[in-house]
């Protein structure tokens, strides 16, 4: 099983507007829908972030994520993974809002603060469905992701300790894993530790293979056998760094949230769409793709009958 890979899918997320591609899922219905497909398209884990049914705009609100929740949770075995990374502006306190709510199997843990850059999506965009985008992407130059040691252990307290999630720690940087090694030295997380690597966001490390290669190495020297490594990457590396990471013994994670293409110049119309595609090339490799069953096992899960939605 260890050498099985675990495809995660992350279907809205924070980053992209709705003028990016008319194939964001927005509303609870495109959502949940969306994570039913990518499921049974191969995703063992959901990645979940919630919008503004009307405009699009990344929303903290649970009420919003308790009207798809519960819909995927029945149509699908998949892990749901819900965002504490919230969406650009919000609290901490509004990030946990809705994980605390539903005590989820898995939310994610993003290991730093930092300069989370992507005011460069609004150049490429002339005409914009609503008046939020353009401010929200544009202010990121002068944005701090906020996620410091109290923050993490925060977090860590509340929703690890407090409901039995797990973690999907989102590393943008080298830095990020010795946070993580450090918290697992105080003992503050326990392995098995799921580390997802994340190239290309400006603020982070950059989309260039060999710090693919730097990360694994640090993550191995750091973590040993105590920690399960996944890997996405931004935009147009999204593919190019799954493979890789497949053939170099990882897990992958692809998504809308990451990027909105399944080619040179072509839109992705659906989250399936870019599942079934790395899910191809992984099983071209020889390799065999994870069920949730096996996710649940390698990452240490309490289980599906076990969240509160
Ligand atoms: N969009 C990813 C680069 C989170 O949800 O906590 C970051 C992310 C953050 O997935
Ligand atoms: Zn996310």
């Amino acid at each position: 099983m260890a050498n099985k890979v675990i495809i995660s899918c992350a279907v809205t997320g924070a980053i992209h507007t709705p003028s990016m591609s008319p194939h964001l899922p927005i509303t609870p219905e495109e959502i949940a829908r969306s994570s039913i497909d990518a499921a049974e398209a191969g995703a063992a884990i959901i990645h979940l972030h919630a919008r503004n049914p009307a405009t699009g705009e990344p929303t903290p609100d649970p009420a919003v994520f308790m009207r798809f929740l519960p819909v995927i949770k029945q149509a699908s075995d998949a892990v749901v993974n819900i965002t504490t990374g919230g969406g650009l502006g919000m609290t901490v306190e509004e990030r946990l809002a809705a994980p605390l709510q539903a005590s989820p199997e898995m939310c994610s843990l993003n290991m730093g603060s930092m300069n989370f850059n992507i005011s460069r999506a609004a150049d490429k965009i002339t005409d914009w469905k609503y008046p939020w985008e353009k401010p929200y992407l544009a202010r990121t130059d002068d944005y701090i992701f906020r996620n410091t040691f109290k923050d993490i252990a925060k977090i860590v307290e509340l929703m690890g300790k407090g409901h039995g999630t797990r973690f999907e720690f989102e590393c943008y940087d080298i830095g990020h894993l010795y946070n993580l090694a450090y918290m697992l030295d105080r003992k503050v997380v326990e392995p098995p530790l799921f580390v997802q690597s994340i190239f290309g966001i400006l603020g982070g490390i950059g989309a260039d293979t060999p710090n693919l290669q730097f990360m694994r190495q640090t993550a191995d020297r750091l973590f040993g056998d105590a920690y399960v490594w996944s890997v996405l990457a931004a935009g147009r590396h999204q593919l190019a760094f799954t493979t890789m990471a497949g053939i170099l013994g990882g897990n992958v994670r692809v998504g809308l949230e990451d990027s909105l293409y399944i080619a040179k110049g072509k839109l992705a119309t659906s989250n399936a769409e870019q599942v079934s595609k790395i899910r191809g090339i992984l099983e071209d490799l020889s390799l065999e793709i994870a069920t949730p069953k096996e996710a649940r096992e390698m990452l240490n899960l309490k289980g599906g009958d076990r969240v509160k939605f």
